[in-house]
């Protein structure tokens, strides 16, 4: 039988590591221990019909929502094997208030910090709708062997070293940036690997798809309202209307949208006044992909990845995919800006 070659993900991350500038052989383990962690959230998510794991833990998280238990494991396990790398000194996630120092050991003199949204979309699990991780790593600006500190972790986009997020869905897929484009892998479950299925991801200029929560409709700004009409409406070329794609799980949502050209919108609404998707470990990881992809990603004015982070948590509104899209939008909110 005639086998082809396959690069898994460890091979890769080796063979790419002479292209990142200053990176070392730190900066593969700690990859190398993203993508274990993520086998193992594959493993509980793919069990999680099976056993007592579904459901909310019935504790609130720091943004006031539900925790399920599937958060919490994926929260669990990614800080474990990042602890593990040894090359990472601290951490800042969806789940914890504050930014978890790792003082352990190697961790101290670890020179990365990694942001993370360790199990998004989680409010989907109990219905087997595809849910994922992102993350995001930055090397640390405090002193090497100090305990890192918050503004470690309030770097703007443009810093991150690397950033990727893992889709659970009808497969497992890695995709993954370290600023030399996108990359894809898929797990191959009967090897245990994650391998090289998307080489260069290139997200088309242009798309059909949009993709925003209808329901809040009434709240959204009015170039956001406009746009939605312009989407549904018939154009005489015969482009429109588009298609509305929306699952309601970030991940999976982008994932489609960077694949067949979409476009993915969260603006502010009534009960997110400034957008719900927070900009350190949503926003920014998605917006270094999209980039890297040749898509664009905006907070209704300004690219996401210049944004100066304030908080841990900070939310902002959410604009992101086919760059001639996200350019169209942009027209539209600008002329109705203030309205
Ligand atoms: P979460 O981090 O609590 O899971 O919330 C983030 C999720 C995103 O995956 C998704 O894009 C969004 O919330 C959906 O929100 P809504 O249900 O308001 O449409
Ligand atoms: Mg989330």
């Amino acid at each position: 039988m005639l086998m082809h070659k396959v690069t898994t993900l460890n091979q890769f991350i080796v063979e790419r590591q002479a292209e990142i500038p200053g990176a070392t052989g730190e900066f593969s383990r700690l990859l190398h221990h993203v993508g274990i962690a993520a086998k193992k959230v594959h493993r509980e998510v793919n069990k999680a019909g099976l056993v007592d794991i579904l459901g909310r833990v019935g504790t609130i998280n720091v943004q006031g929502e539900n925790q399920q238990k599937l958060d919490l494991f994926a929260d669990t396990i990614f800080m474990d094997e990042l602890r593990a790398s040894g090359e990472c000194c601290g951490v800042a996630t969806e789940e914890n208030q504050d930014i978890v120092v790792f003082d352990e050991g190697l961790c101290r003199d670890g020179k990365y910090i990694v942001c993370m949204d360790p199990l998004d979309g989680s409010s989907n699990i109990d219905a087997n709708v595809s849910v994922g991780t992102i993350f995001s790593i930055y090397r640390r600006r405090s002193e090497v062997g100090s305990p890192p500190v918050v503004e470690d972790f309030l770097q703007a986009g443009t810093e991150q070293l690397a950033a990727g997020y893992v889709i659970y869905g009808s497969s497992t897929m890695l995709v993954y940036t370290s600023g030399r484009g996108v990359n894809g892998f898929t797990l191959d479950i009967s090897i245990g690997e994650f391998c090289l299925s998307h080489p260069d991801v290139q997200t088309p200029p242009n798309g059909r798809i949009y993709s925003i929560n209808e329901g809040n409709y009434v709240n959204f700004p009015v170039g956001v309202k406009k746009y939605i009409k312009y989407c549904q409406e018939i154009d005489a070329a015969g482009g429109r209307p588009y298609t509305s794609r929306y699952i309601g799980s970030l991940v999976a949502d982008y994932h489609r949208n960077m694949l067949h050209g979409g476009i993915f919108l969260y603006p502010e609404t009534n009960a997110h006044p400034v957008g719900k998707l927070r900009l350190i470990y949503e926003c920014n990881p998605m917006a270094f992909i999209a980039e890297q992809s040749g898509g664009v990603a905006i907070d209704g004015e300004r690219r996401v990845l210049e944004l100066a982070p304030e908080s841990l948590h900070q939310r902002v509104p959410f604009y992101i995919g086919s760059r001639e899209m996200v350019m169209k939008l942009t027209e539209f909110l600008r002329f109705f800006n203030n309205i």
